[in-house]
């Protein structure tokens, strides 16, 4: 009987383990059951799981048990049975200094490096190229203005036509795919053209809302080639779950070779790209 609990027990372990495990493998994508943050393609989302695994799963692991803690005391050592002559103190200066002052401390602890990071998501560097990206409903319009203006639109894949067998994946395909070069600084600007989308790729750790009549920036450095996911994170109306976003990051010569085709497959398309009128052009 021990021996056939042992061997279920075992079974269980080995397929919650078939489940756990590739959390922790280098996916592009997120996985069921996964496990922390998203693995980092960027220095931008490294600083943030940095931050997040290092620093703020402590803190809220040693918070969470403490208060666990004072819950446990409090209820064996204070119930009825054990203590039945409750005290009748109300208040305690000393203890109110440090239950104020405590938190305070945390939240200074907290906020030295999460200002640190803010700074620098913030602060785009010399950048070597440009990605203009907007939001429409429901869909994203992509334009490179340092590459002869290449401009196109880009609209998820129907569940009907996914191709496993291509690595398409199920509301998060695109027909058109956004290519980036790896290792270059790339300015985002991000727009929208009827209501609020977000531009979301979590990999990069980026997530910058789009305004209509506004232009917000962003910045990315993409470490390592591979095919990038993301989805539009502001509720945009009944689509807002599908217009996802694909990137895929390739070398410089590769990069190269596709703006070149590119700008002839998307030449015959006549897209006609949202035209923004600067303060400058107003004037
Ligand atoms: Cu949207």
């Amino acid at each position: 009987m021990i021996h056939k609990c042992r061997s279920i027990l075992w079974q269980m372990m080995a397929s919650m383990m078939m489940f756990v495990l590739p959390a922790f493998a280098n996916e592009e994508h997120a996985t069921p059951l996964q496990l922390g943050l998203h693995e980092p393609a960027s220095p931008q989302m490294a600083r943030l799981v940095d931050f997040h695994d290092n620093m703020l799963i402590w803190m809220c692991v040693i918070i969470s048990v403490f208060v666990l803690g004072l819950l446990l005391w409090v209820v064996f050592r204070y119930n009825a049975k054990a203590n039945p002559v409750p005290s009748r103190t109300t208040h305690s200066v000393p203890l109110e200094i440090i239950w104020t002052i405590v938190p305070v401390i945390i939240l200074i602890i907290i906020a030295v490096p999460s200002f640190k990071h803010l700074f620098y998501l913030g602060k785009t560097p010399e950048t070597e190229m440009t990605l203009k990206v907007t939001g429409y409903q429901w869909y994203w319009g992509y334009e490179y203005p340092d590459h002869e203006g290449l401009a196109f639109e880009s609209r998820m894949i129907e569940d009907k036509n996914i191709d496993e067998s291509k690595g398409q994946r199920r509301l998060l395909s695109t027909d058109n795919v956004v290519y980036l070069p790896t290792d270059t600084n790339i300015q985002i600007i991000v727009t929208a053209a009827d209501v609020l989308h977000s531009f979301t790729v979590p990999a990069f750790g980026i997530k910058k809302d789009a305004v209509p009549g506004r232009l917000n920036e962003t910045w990315v450095r993409i470490d390592k080639p591979g095919t990038y996911f993301g989805q539009c994170s502001e509720i945009c109306g009944t689509g807002h779950a599908y217009m996802p976003i694909e990137v895929r990051a390739v070398p410089k010569e590769e990069f190269a070779a596709w703006i070149e085709k590119a700008k002839k497959e998307f030449a015959q398309n006549n897209y006609q790209p949202l035209q923004m009128a600067f303060v400058k052009d107003i004037q």
